[in-house]
């Protein structure tokens, strides 16, 4: 498999890619090694993820310019992921043995009553490319404590960085027959959902996260999938400072150049503040530095994949043609790499695809509301359900907006950011089940009820 520089379309790396008698050998040998390694305990399993953060952080130079590489992320954003992911290892570490611990519920005379937690056995873990180190330690390093193996198969747009994991797991004591990561795209996806594995955890597009819902329904067992969303985020008229919330909301809509999964995709402005919010709002976006994505000082590198690029046309020849003022970017940048200029649609509606497909890309569209009233319809109105923000002074009217949200998270102040401590959840098309917090722990563990009477 071919790996390319999507900053200059060079290829970079070739790789093997695995045969379905590769994937065959290693689900067999994961299998095997499951048993033995849910017998260890949650604190022995706990000290290989640990050593494997340390062993992350260490090298983490390295693993940024890989992440780059392959993904265009600019750099500092590769090494701020990184760094933060870490976070997932330290909750693990605070929180994973009482998560995991038997609980007695009753213990009355000669009975009792007792839940004991058994790992669900091998997983499949098909993931993204966006942001790797998230949404992949969401999944394998809550698996792997939790006492299951992990098949790991990564995006082939972030392969590199997924042979890293495995290199670095290993390195850290979990057993080759307990961690595998297997190379390839779709075509080795299908086949993954045709093998017999215990649970599916996917992070990608709804398109195929349906897909997998579909195709392995059958074989009942645990299927989660995190996938896209259409996010909105309100800016009401009592913001104390328009220029700083304008600020804000451009870094939620193009970090990462809008490739995130709850990147902010549409912006609802009171109409009292519209003007300057607009203005501030467009300023920044022009300020921001596109380039070489190996540079520290760069903020917009080129996109993932090049087949994006069209998706981001087509969005905003709909809603020019529909009525929207272009402040800023609107076209691809000529040469090589996967770049576009980052766009900023004024005046937009909800006839304009922009306001309600997926962008994932350095585009975005603002939209002036007269009350509180209509914002909350206009955000509801989409088939997406992962997150919403809502910028305001006044926290009983945030919460009256944001209460009302069909989102698996809401955001008052703030935006584009998760919490270990939070569960991530998205509902509608955005997905099934919650990765983080307690939550995500035992989405890889299955509760055995014990009913004990002492005779
Ligand atoms: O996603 P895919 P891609 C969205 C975003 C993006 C679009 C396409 O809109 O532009 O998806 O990105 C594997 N059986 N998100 O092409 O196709 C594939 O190899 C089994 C949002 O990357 O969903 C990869 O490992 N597996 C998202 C993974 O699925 C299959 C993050 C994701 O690929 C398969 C990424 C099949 N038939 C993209 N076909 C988010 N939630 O943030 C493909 N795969």
């Amino acid at each position: 498999m071919n790996i390319i520089n999507p900053a200059t379309g060079a290829i970079i790396s070739t790789i093997k890619s695995d045969t379905r008698e590769d994937l065959n050998t290693k689900l067999a040998n994961l299998r095997q090694g499951q048993k033995s390694w849910a017998k260890k305990t949650v604190e022995e399993r706990l000290n290989c993820i640990k050593k494997y953060g340390e062993l992350i952080q260490e090298n983490k130079d390295k693993l940024a310019h890989i992440l780059t590489s392959e993904t265009g992320k600019p750099l500092q954003q590769s090494l701020n992921e990184i760094q933060g992911a870490q976070n997932r290892v330290t909750h693990l570490s605070q929180n994973a043995k009482q998560w995991l611990a038997p609980e007695v519920l009753v213990h009355k005379g000669t009975t009792l009553e007792r839940i004991k937690y058994e790992p669900l056995g091998v997983i499949a873990n098909i993931s993204a490319w966006n942001f790797p180190y998230n949404v992949g330690y969401n999944v394998f390093l809550y698996a792997l404590v939790a006492g299951n193996s992990v098949l790991y198969k990564p995006s082939e747009y972030a392969a590199l960085t997924g042979k890293q994991f495995e290199y670095y797991l290993h390195q850290s004591g979990v057993p080759k027959d307990v961690f595998q990561c297997v190379i390839g795209d779709g075509r080795l996806g299908q086949q993954i959902l045709e093998s017999k594995v215990d649970g599916y955890f996917f992070t990608g597009s709804h398109k195929t996260g349906l897909h997998i819902y579909q195709t392995v329904a059958s074989k009942m067992v645990p299927v989660q999938l995190e996938l896209g969303g259409k996010d909105p985020l309100y800016v009401a008229d009592d913001v104390v400072d328009v220029k700083q919330a304008a600020i804000n909301a451009a870094e939620g809509a193009f970090y990462n150049n809008g490739q995130s999964c709850c990147a902010v995709e549409r912006i609802y402005i009171a109409v009292g503040i519209y003007d300057e919010f607009v203005k501030a709002f467009t300023e920044e976006v022009k300020s921001y530095k596109i380039g070489d994505p190996s540079d520290l000082s760069t903020f917009i590198g080129p996109l993932t994949r090049g087949e994006q690029l069209k998706v981001l046309k087509d969005q905003i020849a709909d809603a020019i043609a529909k009525g929207a003022n272009l402040l800023s970017g609107g076209k691809a940048i000529e040469g090589k790499g996967y770049y576009f200029e980052p766009t900023v649609l004024a005046n937009c509606n909800h006839d304009m695809k922009v306001m309600v497909e997926e962008s994932f890309g350095p585009i975005i569209g603002l939209q002036k509301v007269d009350s509180d009233e209509e914002v909350i319809e206009l955000m509801l109105d989409t088939e997406y359900g992962l997150t919403s923000a809502v910028f305001s002074s006044n926290e009983e009217r945030a919460m009256n907006i944001l209460d009302a949200m069909n989102t698996g998270t809401v955001y008052w102040n703030c935006c584009d950011r998760v919490s270990p401590n939070l569960p991530w959840s998205g509902r509608k098309n955005s997905g099934i089940g919650s990765t983080l917090s307690s939550q995500g722990i035992r989405a890889f563990v299955q509760p055995k009820a014990y009913h004990l009477r002492k005779t």
